[in-house]
């Protein structure tokens, strides 16, 4: 059963109180529950599958992939993988980024076209070559190398949707907001390995070409294996030009605990955009060492969904006004 908390403080402090482990830090080789923490309310499929994944097979980087496979192969999560909303001429470009918090290793694809899972190929990018990032037929070449099986990933809602955004055209915005559906996943295991990814197709009708913050380490995503890991969704233009991501995991790193500096990430960019939060589209997610995981965006809707062992809730992020 899901308990929407709509409780923006939550640690993993508070199933530790719970159990009557209250005041006791975790020292790094003490078994600990896993945590995994994903974006929007579709994240919590994601979260329990990558929960599962985790049991089953010991490893963080299998569930942080199999369980954003979950976004990515449901058509009704419009702005990931099949069925995710397509660029300006009707082609769905899909952009996902992969990050090992204990190797500092990472992997990356952006502009990929018809394959419906560009996490794993994030992944193996991380995993068998000797870059960080592919990007448009050269991604989808390696995909294919790797054996990837190639999908049609503009779903018939989806044309439609176009056609009628077309013949709108150019009145019609480019993206209209609210229009993220982003999955920004991370987690931790039992060992204190974190590990995350972010997949999405972006902001629809989006020009050809155009790449967001998803992909792009530090901004879309950021994992420090010594500090915690933070992810991204909303107006990837907004989150790009400040490394978003990057900069709550280094937050974290001075003090903060993940809610505050989710918090303070968008304060500043606010601050330096001269914009009233809820004009950005801007909304994070984090996790640190300790197990803590919060989050703060500027959309009301946002929500992170948060799954441990013994508890999977959908939580409702401080709002930045
Ligand atoms: C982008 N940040 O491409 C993504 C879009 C998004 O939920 O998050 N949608 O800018």
């Amino acid at each position: 059963m899901f308990i929407n908390r709509r409780d923006f403080t939550g640690s993993m402090s508070a199933l530790a109180a719970v159990c009557g482990m209250s005041n006791m830090v975790q020292s790094q080789d003490q078994i600990r529950s896993p945590l995994f923490v994903a974006t929007w309310n579709f994240g919590l499929a994601s979260c329990q599958k990558s929960l599962n994944t985790l049991q089953q097979s010991g490893s963080i980087l299998d569930a942080i992939e199999l369980g954003i496979q979950v976004a990515e192969a449901d058509v009704r999560v419009d702005s990931v993988g099949v069925g995710g909303a397509p660029n300006a001429d009707g082609v769905v470009q899909l952009d996902a980024c992969f990050m090992d918090g204990a190797t500092h290793k990472a992997g990356s694809v952006a502009g990929l076209e018809q394959y419906p899972h560009p996490i794993s190929i994030a992944r193996r990018v991380m995993e068998k070559t000797k870059h960080v990032m592919l990007v448009g037929d050269g991604a989808a070449e390696f995909a294919r190398l790797q054996g990837f099986e190639k999908q049609e990933l503009l779903t018939e809602e989806q044309r439609k949707k176009w056609i009628d955004w077309k013949s709108k055209q150019p009145a019609a915005p480019v993206a209209a907001p609210p229009n993220h559906d982003t999955i920004a996943l991370v987690g931790m295991d039992t060992k204190g390995h974190i590990a995350g990814g972010c997949s999405t197709s972006g902001l629809a009708y989006k020009l050809p070409g155009r790449v967001g913050d998803s992909p792009i380490l530090g901004s879309g995503l950021y994992v420090d294996g010594e500090v915690g890991a933070a992810g991204a969704t909303g107006i990837g233009e907004n989150i790009m030009r400040y490394c978003g991501s990057f900069l709550i995991v280094e937050l974290m790193r001075n003090g903060l605990d993940p809610t505050a500096a989710c918090k303070a990430v968008i304060e500043r960019i606010a601050k330096t955009e001269k914009k009233s939060p809820a004009d950005l589209h801007i909304n994070f997610l984090a996790i640190d060492k300790q197990g803590r995981w919060g989050g703060a965006g500027t959309d009301p809707e946002f929500q992170i969904a948060v799954v441990s062992s013994n508890s999977a809730t959908l939580e409702t992020p401080f709002l930045v006004k």
